[in-house]
């Protein structure tokens, strides 16, 4: 069952535990140290950062960038690992304060598609064709702060930048609908998809959808993925758990509804994504209070709730199912339903 998925995570997953509200309480660990983890933990693929994979890219040419991100997929052959994709870091840098590709400064738009290039060439040398965009400050605090009908078309424009500069290259758009920002720019998957049929290759450009962010709009996670599964976009997932309305919290998988899990593994299901070669994802955050010795334990636990789950939706009694259809009798397809994830 394990070998039919595969998994990944990125470097940000293991983490020292600061919040807005207090400094670190866990050591932090070096990223050389986090690789020989994700086997053990039963991970194939590591999700990059343009600056996990080359730290002071800011400061580099785009010689030195590639010849570094060469060394780190050296890293990963030592350990047994691929690259998943990278994802352009633009929210740290002080250029990526209003957002990048939507900013007001001309010059912080060309550094922002600039840092798109350096991050295929990133892909590139890690082996891998995925670039995801997570769009973290493209939006406002203020809606008056800037030209929103600009401002997608200038989101248009870096994305048929980078699909230009390297034909090699897959665009996954990772949509949140706030946090950072008051509101985002991209907040949906269907927002991401319209976007990618105004680019130069539509076919390049596609979704990766995190629980907890389609939770905070307001969404269906399962019906968030199958609406980019019906399309054939679904290229990866941040499978994680948010309990209701408030920050983007990170949970390990089905911990705050465990149907709503289900759910989401019975969609993947019903594509064979497993067959598609595309990885499972998992954006999952250990609390604050977990000691470092067990600092780890959320990603095994997010992983083995998976595979519980694709064993539930494989063994859920398919006649019952068709009976209850059959019959539109719905009060009795969720009682079954129920009975088999509690155990019955
Ligand atoms: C923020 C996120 C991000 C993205 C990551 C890769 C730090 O809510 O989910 O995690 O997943 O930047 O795109
Ligand atoms: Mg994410």
């Amino acid at each position: 069952m394990a070998g039919q998925y595969r998994f990944s995570f990125g470097p940000w997953n293991i983490h020292s535990g600061a919040d807005p509200f207090g400094p670190p309480v866990r050591p932090s660990i070096e990223f050389a140290d986090k690789l020989p983890r994700y086997k053990e933990l039963g991970f194939d693929a590591v999700q990059f950062h343009d600056d996990d994979a080359v730290p002071k890219l800011s400061d580099m040419s785009p010689e030195a960038i590639a010849k570094e991100a060469a060394a780190v997929k050296k890293m990963l052959d030592a350990e047994g690992l691929v690259a998943e994709f990278v994802a352009p870091r633009l929210w740290e840098d002080p250029r990526g304060i209003d957002g990048g590709f939507t900013s007001n400064d001309p010059q912080c738009r060309a550094w922002a598609i600039d840092r798109l290039k350096r991050c295929a060439d990133i892909a590139g040398a890690l082996g891998t064709r995925l670039i995801v965009l997570w769009l973290a400050r493209e939006g406002t605090y203020v809606r008056e702060s800037k030209n929103a009908i600009e401002a997608h078309r200038w989101l248009v424009d870096a994305i048929n930048q980078l699909l230009e500069y390297d034909a090699g290259i897959e665009i996954a758009i990772e949509p949140k609908p706030n946090e950072p920002m008051d509101h985002a720019y991209v907040p949906t998957i269907g927002h991401a998809l319209a976007i990618a049929q105004q680019t130069v290759s539509p076919d390049r450009v596609g979704g990766l959808i995190e629980t907890a962010h389609a939770l905070l709009a307001g969404l269906d996670p399962s019906d968030e993925m199958a609406f980019a599964l019906s399309m054939g976009k679904l290229w990866s997932v941040h499978l994680n758990d948010q309990n209701g309305l408030k920050f983007d919290q990170d949970k390990s998988f089905g911990t705050a509804n465990l149907r709503g899990a289900y759910n989401q593994v019975r969609v993947l299901e019903l594509a064979g994504y497993a067959g598609t070669g595309r990885f499972v994802g998992l954006d999952v955050k250990a609390m604050r209070t977990q000691r470092a010795e067990v600092a780890h334990k959320h990603l095994a636990n997010s992983r083995a709730v998976f595979l519980r789950l694709v064993e539930k939706v494989r063994t859920f009694p398919k006649h019952v199912e068709q009976q209850c259809l059959a019959d539109r009798d719905y009060e009795a397809l969720e009682m079954a339903v129920l009975e088999h994830l509690m155990g019955s």
